[in-house]
């Protein structure tokens, strides 16, 4: 739809940008952190160093400093369990609600609003030896961190995410490094038992911090069918159900998306439900949801011959037989890592999430990784990596402008960290962190150009996208 006027982003708009514990702080083992997967793992970022990280654990208060002066109003981050509960349940370890309590208090000072991860795929070791998400006792394990959590912070965070991207770790596990050899039985077997424990933990949340909000935060993006055909229609909407609606029907209604539903019943992956748990589910109501977009997905009814099977990571879909087939989408560019790059895709998402569920949403992952290069001068020149959020931000204004309820939008990632896959090398940062996979350099932070842009549109409150 074209618009004569567009409408301004809401006065309170949360400009931020994110990070999760694993990828950015370092710190690994210190002060009686215990070792989660992302530590032990089987994870690709085996390949460099990411015990050390962007070593924010130390540097913190550079790096906040760093995101006042971009003019952040907000910042998403994740607690790192195994830093709080050592074991995963059990005693807690005071350093790390001492280090999380000083990082909140250090926002705070500039203003800036905390957004919580309360779990961002590392799960502690000690629990994954138990059995991880396929035991039921880990639910209790993450209602009582969360308990921890809203006791200690709950005076000061008012926006909690639950789990993120826990649809991404229960279709592309093996991809991020979580241990998942198991089937598919199992593994939505896990994904109840997430179900049930963030529904307790989002209803735990309204009755300890009656000033906070919560929700889930999964990675959400439109699926296209691949021509107007009606058996691609179809397949798309097999595939977004099964990526999408799965995980949010849950959140927001508290029941299983029947589609899915059938699905598991054909392929014989129904969960165990027990009694009580679809009660459980019932009975949470998210307050906003938050959701990550990088890309969006096309697909087709049929197998087309010349597609060859594509490596699938956590963007890039599998096959499977009889319910979609991954297609390229000729109408879109790809980054240098083969994910689309679709910013029109990012105003279809949020209509789609605001049609669905009439919440609020909250952007809380969106970004362009690139093999940035430092430049002599400390100059980083990522002109792509601005275009690309420009053009998410554009079309964010367009959704907004459609009738979207968009609360925030916190790309990707504040500080150059380790990614999921690919080590160092591939960077979302607004800020470039000098280190190499092995050679750590000297850490320091330098702005990249994208910096400077986006303290210019926070400024302006995205009325101007150009950065001028
Ligand atoms: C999301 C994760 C992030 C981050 C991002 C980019 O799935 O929530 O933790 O890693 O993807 O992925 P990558 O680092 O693999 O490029």
């Amino acid at each position: 739809m074209k618009f004569a006027q567009v409408k301004a982003f809401p006065e309170n708009f949360l400009w931020g940008a994110s990070t999760s514990a694993y990828q950015v702080e370092g710190g690994w083992d210190a002060d009686g952190k215990g070792l989660s997967i992302m530590d032990k793992g089987n994870h690709s970022t085996k390949n460099s160093d990411f015990k050390v990280a962007s070593d924010h654990y130390h540097r913190y208060k550079e790096d906040v400093a760093l995101l006042a002066e971009m003019g952040l109003k907000a910042y998403r981050f994740s607690l790192a369990w195994t830093r709080i509960l050592p074991d995963g349940r059990g005693a807690v370890n005071q350093k790390g609600i001492e280090f999380y309590s000083n990082l909140i208090n250090e926002l705070l000072t500039y203003n800036i609003e905390p957004i919580v991860t309360m779990y961002h795929f590392d799960l502690p070791y000690a629990l994954h030896q138990e059995g991880g998400w396929a035991n039921r006792a880990t639910i209790d394990a993450f209602v009582d961190y969360a308990r921890v959590l809203f006791t200690h912070f709950g005076d000061r965070v008012k926006y909690w995410l639950t789990i993120n991207e826990q649809n991404i770790m229960i279709l592309h596990g093996a991809a991020l490094g979580l241990f998942s050899e198991q089937g598919k039985k199992e593994l939505y077997q896990q994904n109840h038992h997430m179900l049930v424990a963030q529904a307790k933990v989002m209803e735990l949340c309204h009755t300890m911090c009656s000033q906070a909000k919560i929700g889930p935060a999964p990675n959400i993006s439109s699926v296209y069918p691949a021509a107007c055909k009606p058996e691609d229609y179809m397949a798309a909407q097999n595939w977004s159900a099964i990526r999408n609606w799965l995980y949010l029907d849950a959140a927001v209604f508290g029941r299983y998306n029947s589609l899915v539903w059938s699905y598991f019943t054909e392929k014989g992956y129904t969960p165990a439900i027990l009694e009580g748990d679809m009660e459980i589910l019932e009975n949470a109501k998210p307050d906003f949801i938050a959701f990550n977009y990088y890309a969006t997905a096309t697909v087709a009814g049929s197998k087309n011959s010349t597609v060859s099977d594509r490596k699938a990571d956590q963007q890039v879909a599998k096959d499977e037989e009889g319910v979609y087939y991954t297609e390229a989408n000729p109408y879109v560019s790809k980054t240098e890592f083969g994910w689309s790059i679709d910013p029109a895709g990012f105003r279809n998402t949020l209509r789609e999430l605001q049609d669905r569920y009439r919440l609020p949403l909250l952007v809380t992952e969106n970004g362009l990784g690139a093999y940035d290069k430092l430049e002599p001068g400390d100059v980083v020149n990522d002109e792509y990596r601005i275009e690309f959020l420009r053009q998410h931000i554009e079309q964010a204004r367009l959704a907004i402008t459609d009738g979207v309820n968009l609360i925030g939008y916190c790309p990707w990632s504040a500080i150059d960290l380790v990614s999921t896959h690919s080590g160092v090398s591939k960077r979302y940062g607004f800020i470039y962190v000098n280190r190499d996979e092995f050679d750590l350099k000297d850490l320091r932070r330098i702005k990249k150009k994208s910096f400077y842009w986006y303290q210019k549109l926070i400024a302006n409150h995205g009325t101007d996208l150009s950065g001028r």
